[in-house]
């Protein structure tokens, strides 16, 4: 049997803590309550929050000029579970895991399934992946996959996503996310509009294949691999498909995946109105499609994104349903602790836009004080959240704090010995 952190373990670690938990927890229980916000609601709403971790996220990243791998990494699947078990073990924010297919193939997916109910988890929503080839595939990605010139090519995709919902209903998924890496590096190389009909065509007959009780997750980017038009580009563009397909497709918001200095949380604003927001893909960035870890970057755009959700909840907007998911490239840190602070960081944007104060907030931009407006907003931002995400994870079985019981429990040197690795060190994404 592999090694797990022990119960006892995060036993010991909290018990050190518990006394300068309490005391914070309180304290600030104090001080929100003078500003008429029950501590205990908000830290109910944390405690059930969830955010899922991407199998492929628990592998050391790269960029496409290198991979550094570390030590322990995971070497397929059931290595994959484990650490994503673990980053729930301690955090309690993490009981999916979203798989991604080919990557994640295996013949018995009962066994997979009921290795992951053993281990505490469960599976989200289902990836699938035309944008490389894999070994022995009779047709080639290169120039796309849903949106080819070539009737096989698309053919091709769309059996691998068809695939990827029967392997999903064995695993209890309920969604399937697409994104293509579909587009051009020359203007003349493909027609914009041509290939947008490619794209619908053979998403109709992906959307046909759908469960009754399943969505599929829209995911547009704007550029890379495709440098000059990408099919699947932009909001507009993703809200067009999913309103051609029908009420089950939605759009996926991944961070990343804008131009700069787009107002990210407007357009999450005007998915929400339409009822067609799908979710996100939480991660952070500088310049680019990053893939930084949450919050590491822009915190304060974190905490506008989970205002506008959080505003959308308390009015009740219909169909209102976003799925969470960390989607984030590892180059230089543990995945597991990156995986565990970044789903931190989505709690704590979380807990910091619930405790905005929502009438004074419409009372003030309903008389155009401005000042007054921003300030009732930033009071959410700028109030040290940390003790009620402490206590959501330690009610519910996780780590006070899960960085310091993690490297107590030396997690990764057993994993380097009980791995020995076999990955390469080529470049890529993941
Ligand atoms: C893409 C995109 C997808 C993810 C791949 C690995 O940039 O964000 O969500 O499946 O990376
Ligand atoms: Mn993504
Ligand atoms: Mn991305």
């Amino acid at each position: 049997m592999s090694y797990r952190i022990p119960e006892a373990l995060i036993g010991e670690e909290n018990a050190g803590r518990a006394a300068a938990q309490g005391e914070d927890y309180a304290a600030l229980g104090r001080r929100l309550a003078r500003a008429g916000v029950d501590v205990e609601t908000i830290t109910a709403k944390v405690a059930a929050f969830a955010v899922a971790v991407p199998t492929w996220g628990v592998g050391t990243g790269g960029t496409r000029f290198a991979r550094f791998p570390g030590p322990g990494e995971p070497r397929g699947i059931f290595d994959k579970l484990e650490d994503c078990a673990t980053i729930h073990q301690l955090t309690r924010a993490t009981p999916g895991c979203s798989p991604h297919f080919p990557w994640d193939k295996v013949d018995d997916y009962q066994e997979l399934t009921e290795r992951a109910a053993a281990l505490g988890v469960g599976f989200d929503a289902v990836n699938s992946n035309t944008f490389q080839d894999q070994p022995g595939q009779p047709l080639s990605y290169k120039f796309g996959s849903l949106a080819h010139s070539h009737k096989a090519v698309r053919d091709q995709a769309v059996a691998h996503n068809v695939q990827c919902i029967e392997i999903g209903e064995k695993l209890g998924s309920k969604a399937l996310t697409v994104w293509i890496a579909d587009g051009s590096n020359f203007p003349g190389q493909s027609n914009l509009n041509r290939v947008f009909d490619w794209y619908l065509e053979s998403m109709s007959e992906i959307y046909a294949r759908l469960p009754g009780d399943w969505r599929v997750f829209l995911e547009h980017k704007f550029y890379e691999p495709a440098f000059y038009s990408t099919v699947i580009s932009d909001w507009g563009t993703s809200l067009m498909a999913a309103q051609a397909l029908g009420p089950k497709a939605h759009c996926l918001v991944d961070l990343g995946h804008h131009a700069p200095n787009v107002n990210i949380e407007q357009v999450v604003s005007r998915l929400i109105r339409v009822g067609r927001l799908a979710g996100f893909h939480l991660n952070d960035s500088k310049y680019g499609d990053d893939d930084l870890d949450a919050g590491s970057i822009d915190p304060f755009r974190l905490f506008l994104l989970f205002n506008e959700l959080v505003g959308a909840s308390a009015r009740g907007a219909p169909g209102f349903n976003p799925a969470y998911m960390l989607d984030q490239s590892h180059n230089v840190t543990d995945p597991i602790e990156s995986l565990m602070v970044s789903a931190m960081e989505a709690q704590r944007a979380y807990a910091q836009a619930l405790i905005v104060d929502r009438e004074a907030l419409a009372a003030a931009q309903a008389e155009n004080d401005v000042m007054l407006a921003h300030r009732v907003l930033k009071a959410g931002f700028v109030a040290d959240v940390s003790p009620i995400l402490a206590e959501a994870r330690l009610r519910n079985g996780g780590a006070i704090d899960p960085i310091a019981a993690y490297r107590a429990s030396n997690y990764r040197k057993v994993k380097a010995k009980e791995r020995p690795a076999v990955t390469s060190s080529t470049s890529g994404i993941v």
